[in-house]
């Protein structure tokens, strides 16, 4: 657990009473902080009963005297409008910060020699891959490398701060905004596309949030920053105005003069006092698709930066298991594979999937984001079937028809079922049963989590008979 300086006998409020939350509430009372909480879910507030921090109402906590107010990342800050406890805390003057911020103050409060490094990693998509992949790195070099904030472990429960020890920590758009004195050894922002457009008021404010990611970097910090989509390029052009050599541009989409970038699934570094190639990535299962080519260069520029050779860096990648709900393979039934991308809750996540397989029955819909699934009418050529479930099947149908075959199924089991006897029934080589849902879980599942797991169990429980799907 992270412990906080200078907040001993210090009143702060904590809300939200999720996986933030509670670490949070954790290590303010270790760390000697009078801690009010509160969660509009009963079932959220009652893991306090028992504890140092038992849940009370905000109408009875002493808004004259808190220090600071430490708010969930799901609770929004300014739009589509701030929360009532938002506006609470403007009106009595409290400061209102996050689980990140916390832990920075205690990383700035730390002796300049007893410091430990930072490398924050940012995007619309990828950044748990990246995130993992460079703690994979890491370690593999000797390192003490820790992972978490946004992947899933809170920052907060993360093991005490020592000087050699290297915090790799995933943030959010969310997390980025309720931290203000965060500073990132090596700060990586993969990409930029729409996403949480609603949580930001637009794009410009989505953007805003993921470029502070750079904030308080001194110079000699890595700014690391992808350069395939017009967002990122436009932040990597003023980045490279002010700090020059200490920005490394990255890509996926072809050979830069300067920077990390993947061609056909080999990795490059140019980085002018030193430049080759590292080694190739396209053989390695966890790392499929030009979308992860982009990551692995984001985690080659991040090891470089942390003084890892570039082939050393490769070399461990070999041995990276990837993530589980992103294009996890979770069962294999003869040729027949069930490909688990749960995580891809937008369309821009599931378009790297669409793009990776071919013979794909893709099961799709959930909660829709803004945008739908029209945009991935182009990658049908790899689809053989649509299989629609949740809240936004009839809204897909109608932006996919013509496109592609579309079964409206309503739940997951029978999507998994149809898309099993259509797949075995196909006689393509290699058909994948692709569950990669461009959309949220939440008409339908507690998460993205629960999403994936329901998936992977019916994926074996599927049986084939002579051929086909029983
Ligand atoms: N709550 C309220 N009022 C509100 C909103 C929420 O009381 O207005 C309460 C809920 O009842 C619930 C709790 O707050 O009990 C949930 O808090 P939360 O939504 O902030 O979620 P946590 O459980 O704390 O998890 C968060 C991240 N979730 C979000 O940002 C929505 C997790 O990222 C992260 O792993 C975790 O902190 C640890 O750092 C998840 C995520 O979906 C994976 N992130 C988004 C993404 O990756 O796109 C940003």
């Amino acid at each position: 657990m992270i412990v906080i300086p200078g907040i001993e006998k210090k009143k702060i409020g904590v809300y939200g009473l999720g996986v933030t939350g509670l670490a949070t509430c954790e290590a303010l009372a270790a760390s000697g902080a009078e801690v009010y909480c509160w969660d509009e879910k009963d079932e959220a507030r009652r893991k306090t009963q028992n504890t140092r921090f038992a849940a009370e109402h905000p109408k009875t906590w002493p808004w004259g005297e808190l220090k600071s107010l430490s708010l969930s990342p799901g609770v929004p800050l300014t739009h589509p409008a701030p929360h009532p406890i938002v506006k609470k805390a403007h009106q009595t003057g409290v400061e209102i910060i996050g689980d990140i911020e916390f832990f920075a103050r205690a990383v700035n409060a730390a002796p300049e020699k007893e410091r430990p490094r930072v490398i924050a990693v940012t995007g619309s998509n990828g950044k748990s891959t990246t995130t993992a992949l460079i703690g994979h790195m890491l370690k593999e070099c000797g390192k003490d490398a820790v992972i978490g904030a946004n992947i899933g472990k809170p920052v907060l429960r993360l093991p005490a701060l020592q000087a050699h020890r290297v915090y790799v920590l995933e943030l959010s758009s969310f997390q980025l905004d309720l931290a203000k004195t965060l500073r990132a050894n090596v700060a990586v922002l993969i990409n930029l596309s729409p996403d949480h457009i609603e949580r930001h008021g637009g794009m410009d404010g989505y953007a805003g949030a993921k470029k502070r990611i750079f904030l308080n970097q001194k110079d000699a910090d890595a700014k690391i920053i992808g350069v395939d989509d017009p967002w990122s390029q436009t932040i990597c052009a003023r980045l490279m105005a002010e700090h020059g050599a200490r920005v490394t541009p990255i890509s996926a989409e072809g050979a830069l003069g300067r920077g990390v970038f993947a061609l056909d699934g080999r990795l490059y570094f140019n980085l002018g006092d030193k430049s080759g190639e590292a080694g190739g990535v396209s053989h390695i299962a966890s790392l499929r698709g030009r979308h992860n080519w982009q990551n692995a260069a984001a985690a080659l520029a991040a090891a470089i930066a942390e003084g890892v050779a570039p082939n050393v860096a490769v070399n461990a990648m070999e041995r990276f298991q990837g993530l589980a709900h992103r294009m996890e393979i979770v069962a294999k039934k003869g040729a027949l594979q069930f490909v688990n991308d749960s995580k891809a809750t937008n369309a821009d996540a599931a378009a790297h999937a669409l793009r990776s397989y071919k013979d794909i029955f893709w099961i799709v819909g959930g909660k829709a984001k803004e945008g739908g699934v029209a945009g991935l009418r182009p990658l049908m050529g790899n689809v053989r079937g649509a299989y629609l479930i949740g809240e936004a099947a009839r809204e897909f149908e109608e932006q996919l028809s013509g496109a592609v075959a579309c079964f409206q199924c309503g739940d997951l089991p029978t999507a998994v079922a149809r898309a099993a006897r259509d797949a075995a029934a196909s006689g393509a080589p290699a058909p994948v049963v692709l569950l990669s849902p461009a959309c949220a879980s939440y008409d339908q599942f507690r998460s993205f989590e629960e999403r994936g797991d329901v998936f992977r169990k019916l994926a074996n429980q599927v049986e084939i008979v002579n051929g086909a799907a029983a």
